[in-house]
Parts: structure tokens; sequence; C-alpha cells
């Protein structure tokens, strides 16, 4: 029994104003290559804005909130780090490993450290053909549980956005647009989908959260549409993704593999083109997540 990693403790080494920012955006849902420029292009967002970019990750088993540059190479040099969601977390800081935390994962170390700003690209959510086999991401029951706002560009579209969007209605998770009235689709910024309320200003947005993270004890998702300059339009979109679902390594991953296996086919078959919207919408939440821990001081 790795008797030397347990009790873990959390190194916390944020600085309020701080983001929080996840591994598994970086680690899983980029090409290998490209994970150490776009963290320094998230932390450069969170920077200009005025606030403290704090990487989330697991270490040799210990929850880490602000990781160093080494650490995260640590984690990219590694080869396989596991993806970590709230079903594994605890089994990578009792064995010792390295390991990627997703949305769910980050939410819940980023409230250990006292963070309450957390920028993505994309949650997870209601994965198509959920009536087949009923994946639906762990980032959606996080959100019930855990007080952090997490600014993200919708939810991820390789999804099922209408059965996402509804199940963020049924758990109570407050979804507040801002500058946008309707729900954005990640690569793209329109959908018919509601949101509960608009923001056109960040101050008056930061004194929202406040509000309501002190209110309940729960998430907030903050909807960002991806920069109109950056947006793929709908019907190429649809054209890569259908390609994508049909590829037998798609077809063949299940559970946690599934997400990562469909990003890594459409920035294949888009040629790089996902990727950098993806990177771009990435960038402008941790933007706007950073004016708005600044604004929550
Ligand atoms: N946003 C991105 N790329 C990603 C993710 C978010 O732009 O790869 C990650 C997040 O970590 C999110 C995860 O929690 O994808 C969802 O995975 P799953 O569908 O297995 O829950
Ligand atoms: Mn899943």
């Amino acid at each position: 029994m790795p008797e030397q990693h347990r009790p873990t403790r959390l190194i916390n080494r944020a600085k309020a104003p701080a983001v929080a920012l996840e591994t598994t955006l970086l680690v899983h849902g980029l090409p290998p290559e490209e994970a150490l420029t776009v963290a320094d292009q998230l932390d450069d967002a969170v920077a200009e804005a005025g606030s403290n970019p704090a990487l989330v990750g697991v270490v040799h088993g210990s929850p880490v909130v602000g990781m160093t540059r080494d650490e995260l190479k640590l984690l990219t040099d590694a080869g396989s780090v596991p993806k970590l969601n709230t079903s594994n977390l605890g089994h990578a800081l009792f064995t010792g490993s390295h390991g990627a935390t997703t949305v769910s994962t980050t939410m819940e170390l980023a409230e250990r450290a006292g963070i309450r700003v957390f920028a993505t690209g994309g949650i997870g959510g209601v994965h198509r053909d959920y009536h087949l086999t009923p994946d639906i991401s762990a980032d959606l029951f996080a959100l019930t549980r855990h007080r952090v706002a997490v600014v993200t560009s919708g939810c991820k579209n390789i999804l099922d956005i209408p059965a996402t969007r509804e199940m963020l209605e049924t758990l109570g998770i407050p979804v507040v647009g801002y500058r946008t009235d309707v729900f954005p689709a990640f690569y793209q910024r329109q959908t018919h989908l509601s949101v509960d309320a608009t923001f056109d200003n960040p101050t008056e947005l930061a004194a929202y959260l406040a509000f309501e993270l002190a209110r309940h004890k729960r998430g907030i998702v903050v909807a960002n549409p991806i920069p109109e300059s950056d947006e793929i339009a709908q019907n190429q979109w649809d054209e890569w993704l259908q390609e994508a679902r049909n590829l037998p390594s798609v077809k063949s991953a299940g559970g946690r593999d599934a997400t990562p296996a469909l990003l890594a086919e459409v920035h294949r078959l888009s040629a790089g083109r996902t990727v950098d919207a993806n990177i771009a919408l990435a960038v402008s939440n941790a933007g706007l997540a950073g004016q708005l821990a600044a604004a929550m001081r």
C-alpha cells in the first residue's frame, strides 16, 4: 500500500485574485505540442486582466493549485496521464500518480483553495446517442456541488447541446450569458437555447457571481461565446463532426476516452482549424475570468 501518499495535502500556490485553469484541456484536448504554449497564452490572458492564473492538476499524487511550468512538463512528457474526473481523482492521489484534472475535479480542488472563478474551453455534458449509452459528463454534477463560477463557451459541440442545456436546467445550475442572450455552441456563437440572464458589463457580472456564490453552495456557468473572428461555419463543422463520428477510433472509444478521441479526430480532419478556434475561445474565456476575479476582489 503506498502509505507515503496518504493523507494527501493540497499544495496551494494560488495568489488572489486567482483564476483556476485546468490541465485536461491542455493534456488531452489539444495536440501534445500545443500544451505548453497554450498554457502561456492562458496565463497571459488572466494576468493582462489583472488576476493570477492557477493551473490545477495532480503531480506525484499531490493535488496542486498553481502548478509550475516544470510540473506541467512532467505531465506532458509522461506520455499518458490519467484524465481525472470525480470518480478517479481519489485513486490518483492514493497511488501517487500524475493526473490531468477535468472541469469536475478542477472545480473541486479550486474550491478547496478558495478560488471562485475558473476558465475552461467548454464544459462536458450529455453526449449524442445518450439514450443508447448514457454518457453524461461528471462536470454537470460537479457544478451542483462546488462553489465556483465556470467561464465556458457553452458546452463542447461534439455533444448533444439541447440535452446538455436541459440537464443544466434540471440540475438547477444558473447559466448566465456574457454579452449573449443565447447559450453558445463552442465553435459557434448562436443556438436557439436560452440563458437564465444576460450581463453586458463585467463589473455587474462579477457582483452577481459574488452574490450568488455566497447565497448558495453550487457552481455557476458563465457562457462566453467564441470571438466572432474565430467562429467555424455550422455546415463546415457538421461535416467534420459527422466524418469523425464514423471513424473506428471514435466508435471504439468509450467512457473517459470518448471526448479526447473525438476532439483529436476533428482537429486532424479540419487540418488544425478546430485547434485554432479551441485555443481562441479558451484564451478569451481566461481573459474574461481574469476580469471577473479582479472585480470580485
Ligand atoms: N474544454 C476544451 N477542451 C477539453 C475540455 C474542455 O476546450 O478537452 C475537457 C474538460 O476537462 C472537460 C472534459 O471537463 O473535456 C469533458 O470530458 P468528459 O466529456 O469525458 O466529461
Ligand atoms: Mn463521459
